[in-house]
């Protein structure tokens, strides 16, 4: 298992992430990576397929956070009703806290080298996964909309680094809209949280839904075809959407993975998502992530620049 990208992050990576607000980094997984995660997966989607529970944070965690808990009620809930026949679309999160393949990708795999030296981080640390799965055939497209609003957080430097496990046909890709990331209205999040919030259209608007504006030449929509181990890095702010899977041959099998860089600081807001081992309450506003104790566990540093310079000049 390569812990370095096999094709190493270069200047055009870094050129289209600053002017785009995406990248497309091609071959950073090997094969045994996406392998690794495959199973992983698999384990998780036959209890899905089963009805069991697939979420297993630690119980320490959920009772210091009683929205945490009802997000995990409700997901578990979620899954257990989920209609394979009818959607197709299956999903977990937090993989990394309860499952050692998951968790061995998000400390060793090349992914933290990748994010810091495209996005320009001297420091990067893990903050969570999420996996996004369209069976062959299914229909369902993840809604427009940017990740910025939901992330309790100021600063820039908290991507998504999107990964494919599957071949998946640009169709299928998550789609984004260049330059996107230039825009710092905050729409209202679709969050768990966001949901028992009252939510006022005159003050936060909504997403735009892009779908209106195919064939507008002003927008610029970007996807890829991917190969398994390929990856799209996405600015917090860029507005993107999810590709249905109109493959009737094979399953669309995607782990999004977030990351946080050097700018970035709590900003608590009652709407953002849960952050699994750090309650909304226990985040000092405009505190660095790494600052408190216990930090290095929940949000892990997986690759420095400095460590990078010194192995090269080993
Ligand atoms: O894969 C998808 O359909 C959506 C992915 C997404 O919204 C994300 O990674 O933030």
């Amino acid at each position: 298992m390569y812990r370095h990208p096999l094709k190493p992050i270069g200047q055009a990576e870094i050129d289209a992430y600053a002017r785009d607000g995406v990248a497309c980094l091609r071959q950073v997984f090997d094969r045994d990576w996406v392998n690794l995660l495959l199973e992983a997966w698999g384990k998780i989607r036959a209890d899905i397929n089963a009805g069991r529970p697939i979420y297993h944070l630690p119980q320490e965690f959920l009772d210091r956070d009683p929205k945490l808990k009802a997000e995990i009620a409700s997901a578990d809930d979620a899954m257990r009703k989920i209609d394979k026949a009818k959607t197709g679309f299956t999903g977990c999160k937090y993989m990394w806290h309860w499952d050692a393949s998951f968790r061995k990708f998000a400390l060793e795999s090349p992914a933290g080298e990748a994010v810091g030296r495209a996005m320009g981080s001297d420091v990067v640390r893990f903050y969570w996964d999420q996996m996004f799965v369209k069976d062959a055939g299914c229909r369902v497209k993840t809604y427009w909309h940017a990740d910025y609003p939901a992330w309790p957080v100021t600063g820039e430097m908290i991507p998504s680094l999107w990964i494919a496990l599957s071949p998946i046909g640009k169709e299928s890709c998550v789609e984004t809209i260049a330059g996107t990331h230039s825009d710092k209205s905050m729409q209202w999040p679709r969050s768990f949280n966001s949901r028992g919030v009252a939510w006022d259209k005159n003050e936060r608007p909504d997403f735009i839904d892009y779908e209106k504006l195919r064939g507008d030449p002003s927008v610029r929509f970007l996807a890829w075809d991917m190969e398994p181990g390929d990856a799209i890095l996405i600015h917090p702010r860029v507005h993107h959407g999810g590709g249905d899977n109109p493959d009737a041959t094979r399953d669309r099998i995607a782990l999004s993975t977030r990351w946080i860089g050097d700018d970035i600081r709590w900003d608590p807001r009652v709407e953002c998502v849960n952050t699994p081992g750090r309650p909304h309450a226990e985040m000092v506003r405009g505190a660095k992530p790494g600052a408190m104790a216990g930090d290095d566990d929940i949000f892990p540093v997986t690759w420095r620049r400095e460590d990078a310079a010194s192995q090269a000049a080993e």
